[in-house]
């Protein structure tokens, strides 16, 4: 019968993983010389089958024990070698060619940092919302076909009503959340990443940020919305902007506009400066009294306005890209080609 203690010795002059294989093969494997034995033992009368049967068992059960602790060592050795050569060298100098912000990053942080000298509160809300924050906290009921505007991502979980939870579609989900967390007088932004089942082109993605921005206090009007607008969007921009509105449905606000803008460009072959075209950038208006109402606001009291930038587009005119898929499609080249 094969003998436990030489076997354990040969495992002990195992040094690798290869020879740890080969060990396997010649003790352990289905045709190794553990199970021919126990094949041998088939043909044995029943009692001295019995009784060795059962030491073979022992045997097979003690080196499998003692393969498994080696293997267990070899891996971890593994890993730990490979850690080894993954540490941060923290001493290497974060040059620009390792590193660098995504465009989306580096507006929206920019965005953030005017929004918080203007007094803002930064708030990030959540990416998965109900129904109700998503349609109905701004307006939308679920059976108006409004709701049908947004083509949503709907999740399997659900929420406690039931109802199954969805992917934001827009950053006003959270005007309701917001007003109900700091109360009034109100001026918050939402940047974040936003979902729609959208047919993908060169100013459509299916994730894509934006940033909506609250105000709610007493005596609000469309000139101090106007007013913050352009200024804002001259500052985003790094360039002086002209804006432009236009009359826009959104069931959250009455009246409801769109924004539009336009610039200075330089023109290569006429080699002189001209107006670019108009470009929708943004939805707003002054926030619906039955807004307010949901979130137990009284509209007589209180008016406010709102406005839900789209981030991407916005980074395509800032950095003079064509189709805003390149932020979010991982290619190197052009994430380097910004760094
Ligand atoms: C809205 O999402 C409204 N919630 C905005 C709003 C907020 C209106 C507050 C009134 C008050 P809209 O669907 O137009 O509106 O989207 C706003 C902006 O997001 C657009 O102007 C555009 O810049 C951007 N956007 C919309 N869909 C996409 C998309 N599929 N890919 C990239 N950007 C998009």
């Amino acid at each position: 019968m094969l003998e436990l203690k030489h076997a354990l010795s040969e495992l002990e002059k195992v040094v690798d993983v290869a020879q740890l294989e080969n060990f396997f093969q010649i003790y352990l494997w289905k045709k190794g010389l553990l199970n021919e034995e126990f094949k041998v033992m088939v043909d044995l009368p029943a009692e001295e089958k019995k009784e060795k049967w059962a030491k073979l068992s022992e045997i097979k059960t003690k080196l499998t024990q003692a393969y498994e602790a080696k293997e267990q060592y070899f891996k971890m050795g593994y890993i730990n070698e490979q850690l080894e050569k993954d540490l941060i060298d923290i001493s290497l100098d974060a040059s620009k060619d390792i590193w660098a912000y995504s465009l989306l990053a580096e507006i929206r942080r920019d965005a953030e940092e005017i929004c918080k000298s203007m007094g803002f509160i930064v708030e990030y809300g959540t990416e998965i919302v109900t129904k109700f924050e998503n349609f109905e906290s701004v307006n939308i009921p679920l059976t108006h076909p409004a709701t049908e505007m947004h083509d949503t991502i709907y999740l399997n979980d659900k929420d406690a009503s039931g109802e199954n939870l969805i992917l934001r579609t827009h950053t006003s989900s959270m005007q309701n959340y917001l007003i109900q967390k700091y109360w009034l007088p109100l001026k918050a932004v939402v940047p974040g990443r936003t979902y729609r089942f959208e047919n993908m082109d060169a100013s459509h993605d299916t994730m894509f940020y934006q940033m909506e921005w609250i105000v709610i206090d007493k005596n609000i009007s469309i000139a101090h919305f106007k007013e913050m607008i352009t200024k804002l969007l001259s500052a985003l921009l790094h360039k002086n902007v002209e804006t432009r509105m236009r009359p826009g449905y959104f069931p959250f606000v009455e009246p409801g506009f769109e924004i539009d803008v336009r610039y200075e460009i330089y023109n290569k072959e006429t080699e002189k400066k001209e107006l670019s075209n108009w470009m929708e950038i943004l939805g707003a208006g002054m926030i619906h009294a039955n807004v307010l109402k949901e979130a137990g606001v009284d509209s007589t009291q209180w008016s406010g306005f709102a406005f839900g930038i789209g981030i991407s587009r916005l980074a395509a005119v800032r950095y003079w890209i064509k189709d805003i898929r390149y932020f979010t499609n991982g290619d190197l080249r052009f994430a380097k080609s910004f760094a």
